[in-house]
């Protein structure tokens, strides 16, 4: 198992003001920023990242919605990572996520729904390489 994870502050958040507030969660739960970077992905980077979605109903509008802002990336570390940030993340759809999560703290739909969490170890080191060099990465 690995100890690191890989989230994003999706558009609708960062415009909404939420990163201090979603980064306070984070920090609180017990997970340490390995690097950090503010960005916003060209709708191209964006397909590229959710290629796994293509064939889904949603893909156009994820991938438009995702490129339609800044976003800040970022790999965390703590012990059982991907798990733990799930959970701390809460269901995909807010009207499902828990209170106490950050989805149902600051999500506003399905679609806006905040933050992005790896769902294995695999996919973590995939996304964590996706948006960050080995020297940013320590
Ligand atoms: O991992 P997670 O973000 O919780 O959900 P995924 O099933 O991987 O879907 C990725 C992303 O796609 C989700 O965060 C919002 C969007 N989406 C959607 O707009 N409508 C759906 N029915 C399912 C997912
Ligand atoms: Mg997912």
């Amino acid at each position: 198992m690995s100890n690191r994870t890989f989230t994003m502050i999706k558009p609708d958040a960062v415009a909404n003001g939420h990163i201090g507030g979603i980064l306070d969660m984070i920090n609180a739960a017990g997970f340490r920023i390995v690097a950090m970077k503010m960005t916003q992905l060209s709708t191209a980077k964006a397909g590229e990242f959710y290629a796994v979605h293509a064939e889904r109903p949603f893909y156009g509008e994820l991938v438009e919605f995702m490129s339609s802002g800044h976003i800040v990336a970022a790999i965390l570390e703590k012990d059982n990572a991907v798990e733990d940030f799930r959970k701390l993340i809460g269901a995909t759809n807010p009207a499902n996520a828990e209170e106490g999560t950050i989805r149902k703290k600051y999500a506003e739909s399905i679609g806006r729904n905040a933050v992005h969490g790896s769902d294995s170890d695999e996919n973590a080191a995939i996304e964590g390489n996706f948006f960050f060099s080995g020297l940013e990465k320590f």
